[in-house]
């Protein structure tokens, strides 16, 4: 059996190897010849915890290569990116490059899945595209769609313990995309419709979204208030049926701050809670900016002079490097946008950054006046709160539970 993976990146390389470990040969295609040079020598051009050491072993066994060219396998994978393009509409573009590619190699009885986050209706849609230039295969192809959906950082544990949802265009290809899913997935596989799969991603994401929105809007509630945003959601959740997120930033990384708008595009009359969450959560890294800014101004008023502002956090969440679509990095850009001068920007999780100069913890802390906390950092939760300091905590450092 041999399995192809179209897509090496932060999803594909991760299923690739653990499929590859399983001792199944694994055919790795990606357009970048920088990333298929580099799992060649039996390197990543990622960060995940434990899979440099994974892709080592299975391209030292032989059984994991990567290329620029598919091959003919019995099981291809779809795991490209699906970015927006023009005002927050789904770009399919690369799920559809990627199955062109693979399209003259297809053959009677292989699966073809996409794993790729999709608007609803694509699984359909490129099972239109295989039949319309291989009318032959009709009938004789299993295709299906089913959604990653591991956290990043807990990559290679969730890839085998999440439960998996199974959508094929017809049930012989749910059945045979199952069967597959069974060689290396622990946690339950359950079967729907390719429709439903699709959905079943961005509701997930959706749902997220709305939760945190929740939070947020509360959180400029309780500002208006006088109400410890923190400490409300604490007792609030001491209800046995209230489970309410955490506010801060903003919403970040390249999932749950992209997927919703996929259903929003398309159904844009239906989904107004959706929208809205999006709208929220987008608001409140601006808000963050806006406060930032006021409390300088107010410093400058009160004591004569500028103040020297620290920036805590430039990751789209705790603990993690990346800095992707982060609402801490936005916010950074936002306040220093008119003057670059007074600010010390910490991000304890990357040696240096292009753009910003990177200030210790400990040494940021110590010489601000005022101190806005962008991300809740671990190393952020070991600071003693500072009562000479104008303390600006949008992250919940200091009240998170
Ligand atoms: N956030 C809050 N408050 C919270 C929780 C999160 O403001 O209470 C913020 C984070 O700071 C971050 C953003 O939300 O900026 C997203 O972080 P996250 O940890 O909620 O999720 P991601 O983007 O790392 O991963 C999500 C996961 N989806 C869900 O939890 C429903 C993951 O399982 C998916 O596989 C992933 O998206 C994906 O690839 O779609």
């Amino acid at each position: 059996m041999v399995v192809q993976f179209l897509g090496l990146g932060y999803i594909g390389l991760p299923t690739a190897a653990v499929v590859a470990r399983k001792g199944v040969h694994v055919h790795g295609v990606d357009v970048n010849a920088h990333v298929v040079d580099t799992i060649n020598r039996g390197l990543i051009h990622i960060v995940e915890p434990g899979l440099d050491t994974l892709v080592r072993d299975c391209v030292a066994d032989g059984y994991l290569k990567a290329s620029d060219t598919p091959v003919e396998a019995d099981v291809h994978l779809i795991v490209v990116p699906t970015p927006f393009k023009g005002v927050h509409e789904p770009d399919i573009s690369f799920v559809e490059a990627a199955t062109r590619r693979v399209l003259p190699f297809l053959k009677g009885g292989d699966t073809f899945i996409i794993e790729s986050t999709s608007p609803v209706g694509t699984t359909e849609q490129m099972a239109a595209l295989i039949f319309r230039e291989r009318p032959e295969l009709e009938g004789h192809l299993y295709i299906a769609y089913c959604p990653e959906r591991v956290l990043p950082g807990n990559v290679l544990h969730e890839l085998v313990h999440n439960d998996r949802v199974i959508g094929g265009i017809d049930e012989a290809s749910t059945e045979k995309a199952m069967e597959f899913y069974r060689l290396f997935v622990e946690g339950e596989l359950h079967a729907t419709n390719a429709r439903t799969a699709e959905m079943c991603k961005l509701t997930e994401n959706s749902s997220r979204d709305v939760q945190i929105a929740f939070a947020n809007e509360l959180s400029l509630i309780c500002d208006r208030a006088g109400i410890n945003v923190w400490d409300l959601i604490k007792l609030a959740n001491k209800h046995p049926r209230v489970n309410i997120l955490q506010p801060g930033s903003g919403v970040g990384g390249h999932c749950i701050a992209v997927d919703p708008w996929f259903i929003v595009a398309d159904y844009p009359r239906e989904s107004r809670l959706i929208g809205m969450a999006r709208e929220i959560n987008n608001y409140k890294s601006f808000w963050c900016a806006e406060k930032i800014k006021n409390a300088m101004l107010e410093f400058e008023l009160r004591h004569g002079r500028k103040p020297l502002t620290a920036l805590m956090g430039l990751a789209f969440k705790p603990d993690i490097d990346d800095l992707r679509e982060s609402p801490a990095k936005y916010i950074t850009q936002k306040v220093m946008q008119s003057e670059q001068d007074n600010f010390l920007v910490v991000e304890p999780n990357i040696p240096e950054h292009s753009v910003f100069k990177l200030t210790d913890v400990d040494d940021a802390y110590e010489r601000a006046d005022i101190v806005a906390f962008l991300v809740a950092h671990k190393e952020f939760k070991l600071l003693p709160w500072r009562d000479d300091k104008v303390m600006l905590d949008f992250a919940g450092v200091f009240r998170r539970h």
